[in-house]
């Protein structure tokens, strides 16, 4: 598949899938996360208030696992640093994913939506601090010194979404919008591809394992692993550029 002739600015959106085979899982593939327990019991702030001891223990799980030594950045989040850093014109990562793999990798314009599982925030002072450590009920804040306030800095379901001004202005203004590795089923990164299309008249592409839930509002689809079609999708565009 060729890439676009496309001058521009870009906005790429990833999901999880991006992160598969850096050893991260997904979410919604046969054997994701949410196979293995429900979104509500640990993702939304009501869950959180009814047991937030099982929700520090999914979130410390995951955060130990981010930093264990054999999870590191792979072709596709490299690729993506190569295209900022030799673009003409500005690329800006818009991720859905609260790992750390596209900063390890040199992405710099990036914006991380659902927030970030190496910063805690203070539910009593709001205070947010780079955390790398278990969390739990008796950690007390850094800032206030409270203790059984501290949460992961992430999005819940239910609440809003981080910077949606600045994505939703830098939409309007792309020439290219790329999806990578996400199923399309969140709200509202599920309805960017729409804005681009719509209100910024981009060349819209998703590169997938599989076609996901907004696939037909997309002008073109590369389907196969991230670290393979990613990689080659961004030397076409170079090379093109
Ligand atoms: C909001 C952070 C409004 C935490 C996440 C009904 C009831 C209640 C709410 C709703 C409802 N209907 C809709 C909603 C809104 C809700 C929503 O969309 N729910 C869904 C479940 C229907 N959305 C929200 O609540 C959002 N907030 O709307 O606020 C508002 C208005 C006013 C005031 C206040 C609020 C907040 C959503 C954010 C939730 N937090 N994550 C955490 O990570 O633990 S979302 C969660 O899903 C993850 O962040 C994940 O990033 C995101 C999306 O998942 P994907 O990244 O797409 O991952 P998935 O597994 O689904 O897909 C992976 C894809 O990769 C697959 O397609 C697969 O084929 C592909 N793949 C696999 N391997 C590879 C690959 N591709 C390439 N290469 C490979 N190797």
């Amino acid at each position: 598949m060729t890439s676009p002739i496309v001058s521009g600015p870009i906005v790429v959106l990833t999901g999880a899938g991006i992160s598969k085979e850096s050893g991260l899982d997904t979410f919604r593939d046969a054997d994701g996360i949410w196979s293995k327990v429900r979104l509500e019991d640990v993702a939304t702030p009501e869950a959180f208030a009814r047991d937030p001891a099982r929700v520090h223990d999914f979130y410390n799980a995951r955060r130990r696992s981010l930093l264990s030594s054999d999870v590191a950045p792979n072709p596709a989040h490299f690729a993506l640093a190569r295209l900022e850093e030799h673009w003409a014109h500005e690329v800006l990562v818009v991720t859905q994913n609260i790992d750390d793999l596209h900063e390890r990798a040199g992405t710099s314009r990036l914006i991380h939506m659902h927030g970030e599982m190496l910063k805690a925030r203070c539910g009593t002072c709001a205070r947010v601090v780079a955390w790398k450590d278990d969390l739990g009920l008796d950690t007390p804040c850094p800032s206030c010194k409270q203790s059984g306030a501290m949460r992961p800095d992430v999005v819940w379901f239910g609440e809003m979404p981080l910077e949606m001004d600045r994505i939703y202005r830098a939409i309007a203004g792309c020439a290219l919008f790329i999806s990578i590795g996400t199923s399309g089923n969140v709200t509202p990164a599920a309805g960017f591809v729409r804005e681009a299309r719509e209100i910024a008249h981009a060349h819209t592409v998703e590169l997938n394992l599989e076609p996901s839930a907004g696939h037909t509002m997309f002008d073109d689809a590369v389907l196969g692993p991230a670290t393979i079609e990613v990689p080659a999708y961004v030397d076409r565009l170079l090379g093109a550029s």
